[in-house]
């Protein structure tokens, strides 16, 4: 894999690469998570308040983020099919440990799902085991309006995030609230019907 280029952002610990992934790589790696949501299927997670997330979820991995009326965890099987989740592709895994340099691979691939008005609320990532480990995450379809701001709260700041761009919250910016206010509709034809596939990396363990 070419080494893609990293921009600096402003924002200590919140690492940008726009463009990392070739429109080759992105056609190739969204046909493995297609197909990989044929094993896992897509479905829509209540918060523990009990309200569905906009977006539709499933995971890749030994272990997979979920969220129902018990609260969130990681876990290896699949909450509709009590199926272990399928494995993460060696492009991702290659792509974790280039970018960040971080000894062991990934254990959880989070895949999310916006079409339309899918959105997903400013959040802090803390649900992992050892926050030190950074969280990677690939877009693909539908540009981002991508939302991020000091772990502490005050200003926030508002990143667009293309298909094919990859980002990162290590260091000083692990814990920074972030979500995604909306897409831009029709900036991509990547995903088929439509919308955007985000992939979040993470160390769950
Ligand atoms: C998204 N991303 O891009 C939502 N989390 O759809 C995240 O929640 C996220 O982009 C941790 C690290 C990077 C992220
Ligand atoms: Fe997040």
């Amino acid at each position: 894999m070419n080494t893609p280029q990293e921009i600096q952002t402003g924002i200590d610990g919140f690492r940008l690469w726009p463009g990392a992934l070739s429109m080759q790589a992105q056609a190739e790696l969204l046909a493995q998570v297609l197909a990989a949501e044929a094993e896992a299927p897509l479905y829509r997670p209540v918060t523990p308040g009990g309200r569905p997330f906009s977006v539709q979820m499933t995971n890749l991995g030994p272990l997979g983020w979920v969220s129902d009326r018990e609260g969130y965890r990681y876990q290896p099987t699949h909450p509709v099919t009590g199926k272990a989740w399928p494995p993460i592709p060696d492009y991702l895994l290659a792509l974790w440990s280039d970018l960040t340099g971080w000894p062991e691979p990934p254990d959880a691939c989070l895949v999310n799902l916006y079409r339309d008005e899918a959105r997903m609320g400013l959040h802090q990532d803390k649900d992992e085991a050892n926050m030190e480990a950074p969280v990677l995450s690939v877009s693909l379809g539908d540009t981002a309006v991508f939302r991020i701001g000091a772990a502490e709260g005050g200003p926030t700041r508002s990143i667009r995030l293309a298909s094919g761009d990859v980002c990162a919250l290590t260091g000083p910016a692990r814990l920074a609230r972030h979500g995604i206010d909306r897409l831009i509709a029709g900036s991509s034809t990547l995903v088929p019907g439509g919308g955007r596939i985000n992939l979040t990396l993470r160390r769950a363990r």
